[in-house]
């Protein structure tokens, strides 16, 4: 666990850190954090991904040090050279795009830092703890058993954007008063600020992106006597919009956000079926509904891709599947009777008729 890495990090030079396929703040903020400590150690580190940062995030100081994967000879030797490969903020080789089986095979030691559920079995170590708040947690953890005094701008702010960002801004279950203490440590070691990070990273939409939003909340349909709510993005839409898709992060948590939503679904079409992004309220779990469709994540935020003929079957298989893994409470009495709700819409509707 902790030890074996701390150890590992101490005994050996060379490293290469990797994480998943569409970076977003903790695995972008994990990775230059724990890079540019190594290298203030004074020990080589290469960072190398399949894709690019997004938009949001390419601000981060010590982003021009992370590589996308070009499959050039120097980032093969960067490889081959490692002692040790750090996977970060996955646990899952294939969200690794082509960097993973390339990791996988190589030579180093392989070393999981991660905080999502039911990891793969091959690596050498693993640091892991699903309750933790982000891997920027982790990466913090780490940092402070080796040597804390080394954190400055570029580590504080990467672990701040890591723990900022995978909290939500500090609002979900996951959030503890040992995270704050932890963040407050950060700050003061970093001597950086909250709010010009939180408005780099939030407060940078664009038009076509509030646009999308708008239809995307327009499309918000309830289920299960208002417990479940989900709405679609279609390529329609983005083209309409001239939005890209990446303007659809967060979207989700508008969905969870209408009182008495428990489960928040938000269905982005793709060719061949659906893109899902599953959020839930603390007690309430979404992990296992998204693993039951190939997906994963954590309790109350997961995503799966469900490749199913049309867009419109995805989502209803994955709405239909819903009372499987969430408990609603039941709106019908013991006895069958219909929720004053219920009742009150039938009556609407027989109204209708007897015009
Ligand atoms: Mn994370």
């Amino acid at each position: 666990m902790l030890d074996d890495v701390v150890r590992l990090i101490r005994e050996n030079e060379d490293f290469f850190l990797v994480t998943h396929l569409g970076p977003d703040g903790d695995a972008l903020g994990s990775q230059i954090a724990l890079g540019r400590f190594l290298q203030k150690l004074g020990k080589r580190a290469a960072m190398i991904n399949s894709e690019e940062p997004p938009y949001s995030l390419d601000w981060m100081p010590g982003a021009d040090d992370v590589e996308v994967f070009d499959g050039s000879l120097d980032q093969h030797e960067a490889l081959a050279d490692a002692d040790v490969a750090f996977v970060l903020d996955t646990n899952d080789e294939e969200r690794l795009g082509k960097v993973g089986s390339m990791v996988r095979e190589s030579t180093a030691t392989t070393v999981l830092i991660d905080h999502h559920l039911e990891p793969e079995q091959w690596f050498d170590l693993a640091f892991v703890r699903d309750r933790a708040a982000a891997t920027g947690e982790l990466i913090y953890e780490l940092i402070a058993a080796i040597d804390p005094d080394l954190i400055e701008e570029t580590i504080a702010t990467g672990l701040y954007t890591a723990i900022m960002t995978d909290t939500g801004s500090f609002r979900y279950s996951s959030v503890t008063p040992q995270l704050h203490r932890i963040v407050a440590d950060i700050l003061e070691r970093g001597a950086i600020s909250p709010a010009p990070i939180h408005e780099t990273i939030y407060d940078r939409k664009s038009m076509p992106g509030l646009r999308l939003l708008g239809r995307t909340l327009n499309r918000i349909r309830l289920r299960y006597d208002g417990q479940l709510g989900y709405s679609a993005v279609t390529q329609r839409m983005v083209e309409d919009t001239g939005a890209s898709w990446d303007d659809k992060q967060g979207f989700v948590n508008y969905v969870l956000s209408i009182e008495g939503v428990k489960a928040a679904l938000l269905f982005s079409e793709v060719d061949d079926g659906a893109k899902i992004s599953f959020r839930s309220e603390a007690d309430v779990r979404v992990d296992e509904w998204a693993r039951h469709f190939g997906g994963g994540g954590h309790r109350n935020a997961a995503g799966a891709y469900v490749k199913r003929p049309s867009f419109e079957e995805a989502i209803e298989d994955v709405v239909e599947a819903a009372g499987r893994f969430v408990e609603f409470d039941t709106p019908h009495g013991p006895d069958g009777q219909l929720s004053p709700e219920d009742q009150a819409y039938l009556e609407t509707l027989l109204e209708d008729k007897s015009d």
